[in-house]
């Protein structure tokens, strides 16, 4: 139960890592909380992406939270539905839907007189702690094509499925060919009329067949301590492997990109469309591509790679470069996300009457991914430069949230009234971090989702571990404490 001293902390977004941090909170016995969540269901990214083949690419044993193994995974990698259907179950299970105020948008939050007021269509309230989980990859980012609004039959994003238009008999337009284009595309060549894939750049895909789990599902229901190997395998793996290669040259690094080489190799006989298919840049410059379907459906009948490029959207179809007009039923926007957008439009407005808008003008960064200077009791869970790239969220998540934990522990004993990183900290951090990328395969000449204004991706540059190495210890030194 809260005490007099147990700091009332806001939460904004109930995904996958707002639950977390609930978790977290409840945990240690602070149910002084309250979760806005603008949609009216828990799952961030998971409820909110639902289009056809849509499944993680990283392994589910270590997709799911390292407290609370989930013996339901039918598969490898797990499916969008299916981990869905997981933080349901933990936001049931754990008794978090009572502190959700769902269907609720914070349209803003300003940090007075020490405390954050929250602005929301039903009203203000008051907190001691805000944590923002609003997720990075959340606000869908639209093609700038002229004449998008004018194609007559149904147009959507990925991220916004319209369940309601039955594909099988229709031509698709799909226009793509990111993780999320190439996740359609394996699921949807060879089982609608026509599907046109229109492809800006080519993308390096790796196999990883995804095998079914039925064993170890009756295992794992019965015996919840057998996932923990599994979680530790998969924990070492993505985090040295997949965390390793990007990172610098290496036996990781190469078994990769000829593991990409080959596979586009060997899967793809015709030679015009390997060539099409063959990217201009390294293997993982841009987020690397898992998928075993992807260069057998592009090979089925009715599917077409468009390499031409689009020079405008018509009311019957896409017009590329060259005047062909590709008629389609239904377009499909698998283009991306605003990665800079975080919680944004919310207005987030700091100490100074300053905003993050204001602040973030030549491009989002934070301490250590968490905190902001001029933000005090501030903390943000998968905020700028996180460990993002071809890693498991979920772990990073729970690093943010026991470091968020630290503190709200801190205040909550009366040792901290109010905190901020100094403007310094800040500054040595995001030079270190600017110094590591240039040295990362991210940085090797692609275009990709992870670039920021300045050109260099807003990833962290170094191994995943060492987020974990930099938030378990606090330095308090590098904060502006003020005592209650
Ligand atoms: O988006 P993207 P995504 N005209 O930005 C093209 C996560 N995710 O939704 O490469 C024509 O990667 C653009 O072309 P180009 C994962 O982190 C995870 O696919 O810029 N084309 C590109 O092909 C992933 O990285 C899973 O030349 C245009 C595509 O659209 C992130 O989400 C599954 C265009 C956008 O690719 C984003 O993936 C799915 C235009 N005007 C997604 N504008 C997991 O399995 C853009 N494009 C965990």
């Amino acid at each position: 139960m809260a005490t007099a001293a147990t700091p009332r902390v806001g939460i904004i977004g109930a995904g996958m890592s707002g639950l977390c941090m609930a978790m977290k909170l409840l945990d240690e016995g602070i149910d002084s909380f309250v979760i806005y969540e603008q949609a009216d269901d828990v799952g961030g990214t998971w409820r909110d992406n639902t289009y056809p083949g849509l499944h993680c690419d990283v392994p589910s044993p270590y997709y799911s939270y390292s407290f609370l193994p989930n013996p339901e995974w039918s598969r490898m990698m797990p499916l969008g539905e299916e981990i869905q259907q997981y933080l349901r179950r933990v936001a049931d299970e754990r008794g978090i839907r009572r502190y959700i105020r769902f269907g609720t948008e914070v349209r803003s939050a300003e940090y007075r007189d020490g405390r954050w007021r929250v602005t929301t269509d039903d009203g203000d309230d008051e907190f001691d702690v805000l944590i923002t989980a609003t997720g990075f990859l959340r606000v869908p980012r639209y093609p700038d094509i002229p004449g998008r609004d004018t194609f007559a039959g149904p147009a959507f994003h990925s991220a916004r499925w319209d369940h309601s238009v039955s594909l099988p008999d229709k031509r698709i337009g799909l226009i793509g060919t990111g993780s999320t284009g190439v996740q359609i595309t394996a699921a949807l060549g060879g089982k609608v009329k026509q599907l046109k894939v229109f492809q800006r750049t080519a993308q390096w895909v790796a196999p990883w067949p995804n095998m079914h789990y039925r064993p170890r599902r009756a295992m794992v229901s019965r015996f919840p301590a057998l996932a923990r190997p599994g979680y530790a395998f998969w924990s070492w793996f993505v985090t040295s492997v997949f965390g390793g290669a990007p990172i610098r040259p290496g036996l990781a690094r190469s078994y990769f990109r000829q593991m990409c080489i080959w596979n586009l190799r060997l899967s793809v006989r015709d030679r015009a469309l390997k060539k099409k298919l063959t990217p201009p840049d390294e293997p993982m410059c841009k987020r690397l591509v898992f998928s075993s379907g992807y260069y057998a459906a592009v090979q089925q009948s009715g599917v077409e790679v468009i390499t031409d490029g689009i020079d405008h959207i018509e009311p019957r179809g896409v017009v590329t470069a060259d005047g062909r007009l590709h008629e389609v039923d239904v377009l499909v926007f698998a283009t991306g996300f605003d990665a800079r957008a975080y919680v944004r439009p919310m207005q987030i407005i700091g100490a100074d009457g300053r905003s993050l808008d204001e602040v973030w003008e030549d491009g989002p960064y934070a301490y250590r991914s968490v905190a902001v200077p001029g933000f005090p009791n501030l903390l943000m869970l998968m905020g700028p430069h996180s460990p993002i790239a071809n890693q498991s969220l979920v772990p990073v998540a729970e690093d943010q949230a026991d470091y968020a934990l630290w503190w709200i522990e801190q205040m909550r004993h009366g040792r901290v009234g109010s905190f901020a990183p100094t403007e310094a900290a800040t500054k040595l951090y995001n030079e270190s971090i600017e110094s590591a990328l240039p040295q990362t395969i991210w940085s090797s000449g692609c275009n990709s989702w992870y670039l920021g204004k300045n050109g260099l991706p807003e990833v962290f540059p170094w191994n995943p571990l060492r987020h974990r190495e930099l938030l378990r210890s606090p330095v308090v030194a590098d904060f502006e404490v003020l005592n209650s």
